[in-house]
């Protein structure tokens, strides 16, 4: 490319102001948007960084949050990915508006603001993830199934490299946002507060009654006592392996144990598979609106 002058121009090399630049916009959009759902995107936001990062295999090296494939029919068509499009529409002033950043880095910054805006913890991010084409779409069945047993989400994590405690920490997202009939099948929400990232979701497991919810949907649990909170059969798993109880116990009783190690697992899902130049010990934190 040649600039006025005749010389060639330097190409745009986006550094750190420029991706806070675009979590700022997002950041500025999740408020402005407050009408959505129980009042934010930044749920359904985080199901899109984690849909396009989970697909991940360690063995063949395919999947992950590199490529954002979900942009094309046979994967962004898969039952698990449902409800998607309203994040990835949610999206698209944000890539009109910053033309240079890749759908696959734009994603996982959706997913990076919608857990920072929401209160939870830092989660540091690198960029380089660029996009591919439809070929590079994963086969169905990559994310877990929630009518699923133990064996299951240890399979489906385990693929990734998680062990039982990340697997665990990385649970306790759903204490953001809800089921919706049209699109799982559940219906629901998991706390109180599905706009604010706390431990809740880890002290109402251990804490409340559950029992089968009675209705012709699928199989799910309701609180005993108020009967307005839902779980998955796959989130009952949780404080029935002992395993995985252990550490439900822990992040129950101490936020700071569940933020610390969410964040760290977190950070791990939305790296999966990529190929990225800039090292590990050089990620940005950005800063939230209310810093
Ligand atoms: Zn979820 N998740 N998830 N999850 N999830 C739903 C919603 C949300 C499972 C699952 O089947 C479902 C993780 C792990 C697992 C979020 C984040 C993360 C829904 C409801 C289902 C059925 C979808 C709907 O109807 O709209 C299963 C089986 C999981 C593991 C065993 C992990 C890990 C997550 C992030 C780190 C979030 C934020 C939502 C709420 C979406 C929304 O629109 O409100």
């Amino acid at each position: 490319l040649l600039g006025l002058e005749g010389k060639p121009r330097a190409p745009f090399v986006p550094r750190f102001e420029n991706y806070q630049e675009v979590y700022n916009h997002i950041a500025k959009l999740l408020e402005e948007h407050n009408d959505y759902d129980d009042g934010s995107y930044g749920p359904v936001l985080l199901r899109l960084a984690w849909h396009a990062s989970g697909t991940y295999d360690k063995l063949t090296g395919t999947g992950g949050s590199n490529g954002a494939t979900m942009r094309f029919a046979p994967e962004g068509d898969h039952g698990a990915n449902a409800g998607l499009k309203a994040a990835r529409d949610f999206l698209e002033p944000v890539k009109a508006a910053f033309p240079w950043i890749t759908y696959s880095d734009l994603w996982i910054l959706g997913g990076v603001a919608a857990i920072q805006e929401m209160q939870g913890p830092k989660i540091p991010y690198r960029a380089g993830r660029s996009d591919r084409d439809v070929a590079f779409c994963t086969p169905d069945g990559r994310l877990p199934d929630a009518s699923k047993d133990r064996s299951h989400i240890r399979a489906i994590f385990g693929r990734m490299g998680f062990d039982d405690r990340a697997m665990v920490a990385l649970s306790g997202a759903h204490a953001l946002g809800r089921c919706h009939t049209d699109r799982s099948g559940y219906d629901g929400p998991w706390t109180f507060s599905p706009t604010t990232l706390t431990n809740d979701y880890f002290k109402l497991l251990i804490e409340e009654k559950w029992a089968y919810k009675k209705w012709n949907g699928p199989k799910q649990f309701e609180d005993v006592k108020t009967k307005s909170l839902m779980m998955l059969p796959t989130d009952m798993e949780i404080v029935k392996d002992k395993s995985f109880r252990k550490y439900a116990e822990l992040y129950a009783k101490d936020n700071d144990a569940f933020f610390k190690d969410f964040s760290n697992a977190v950070v791990t899902l939305f790296e999966l598979g990529v190929p990225f130049e800039h090292p590990e010990d050089q990620r940005w934190v950005f800063k939230s609106s209310f810093d």
